[in-house]
């Protein structure tokens, strides 16, 4: 005999099926809550949220069509074009950070893929964030075999790199690269031992068999990425998706709870969109088993909820920061 859905869930499963991802986002909103809340308890401490800062250490001029980003060199958002930073000041950016409380540093870069060349100056920047004991994690495009190697050798904890959408609906949103491109990275970074990122995007005018896409693709992955982001489109004029129906704020939430249900020990992260989105939406999203934020007033080239929003959202919820992983123990090791 077959066990039921719901019976099963509380197990790290691989083999999940589109029609059983398209069954949970169909359960009774309450329903769907308490058995994500069911499963979130099983694997992590309710109360204890990841807390990230994001940087942008490479800004603009990206030559990538991603229909809803403002750093696409393709579409007129006002974003200045940048060059790299220098590392001293990403080691100032990192020391706020930490000193405001995230213990994950994530340095975003717009490009679709580095160059040999600029690889050096992102691994210095590995260096002097894991220096100051927090945990590393970077974002720069495409990886080869080989540069996903040398991040793992300069001790880059997390990789971020986002499916964003369904591998059906992502010719929508982006032409110059293809999903195989992003499963091959994501393949590359798994290989290089390093932990995985890995997300998508609500409110691009996807269905709701896009969303399950997205899940049913992260959660049959033969290791689930230890972070999923889950982003609510941040609308810049100028992108083309700027105008699009944004994502009902119920269905973003059972996004969560989908997440936490298909990859239970995964952190499920609330990420961008965080600033347009009520108190009580996010206690929803908590409550649905988000255990990640991005902490700090800009996301990349976006504004986020400031420090003492998301400290009073905190104190009013008796949420707390988790501590930081396993990282401290090895920095003597770093080079
Ligand atoms: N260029 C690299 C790449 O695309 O992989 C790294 C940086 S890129 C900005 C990182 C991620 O940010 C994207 O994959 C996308 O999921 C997210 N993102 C970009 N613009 C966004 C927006 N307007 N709203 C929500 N998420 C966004
Ligand atoms: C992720 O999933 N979201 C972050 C991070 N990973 C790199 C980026 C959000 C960017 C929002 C638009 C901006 O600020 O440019
Ligand atoms: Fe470039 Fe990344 Fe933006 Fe796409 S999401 S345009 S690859 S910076």
């Amino acid at each position: 005999m077959t066990i039921p859905l719901i019976d099963r869930l509380a197990a790290v499963r691989h083999d999940w099926t589109l029609a059983e991802v398209e069954t949970l986002f169909a359960l009774p909103f309450a329903d769907l809550l308490f058995q994500a809340q069911r499963v979130h308890r099983a694997h992590f401490d309710p109360n204890r949220v990841q807390v990230s800062t994001l940087l942008s250490i490479k800004t603009g001029g990206c030559p990538e069509d991603c229909a809803y980003c403002p750093q696409s060199v393709r579409y007129d958002t006002g974003v200045e074009r940048e060059a790299l930073m220098p590392v001293a000041a990403v080691a100032e950016a990192a020391a706020r950070a930490k000193a405001a409380g995230a213990t994950r540093f994530c340095m975003g870069a717009a490009w679709r893929s580095p160059k040999d060349r600029d690889l050096g100056n992102v691994i210095e920047m590995i260096r002097v964030v894991r220096e100051l004991g927090l945990e590393s994690c970077a974002t720069l495009g495409m990886l080869s075999a080989s540069q996903a190697a040398a991040l793992a050798t300069a001790g880059l904890d997390y990789y971020n790199h986002n499916l964003d959408t369904s591998p059906e609906f992502y010719a929508e949103v982006i032409t110059t690269r293809t999903y195989q491109d992003r499963l091959d990275t994501l393949g590359h970074v798994r290989d290089a031992g390093m932990k995985v990122c890995c997300g998508g995007i609500l409110g691009m005018g996807e269905s709701g068999r896009d969303r399950a896409g997205l899940l049913l693709t992260l959660a049959t992955m033969p290791t689930h990425p230890e972070s999923v982001p889950i982003n609510q489109l941040v609308q810049v004029a100028g992108t083309p998706l700027a105008g699009v129906e944004a994502v009902a704020p119920l269905d973003f939430v059972r996004t969560i709870a989908v997440a936490r249900l298909t990859m239970p020990r995964s952190h499920v992260r609330l990420s961008a969109g965080r600033e347009s989105m009520s108190d009580e939406l996010q206690a929803l999203c908590f409550l649905a088993g988000a255990n990640s934020i991005f902490y700090g007033e800009k996301l990349l080239t976006t504004t986020n909820p400031d420090i003492e929003r998301d400290r009073s959202l905190f104190a009013a919820l008796g949420l707390l920061a988790e501590e930081r992983a396993e990282v401290t123990a090895e920095l003597g090791s770093v080079p």
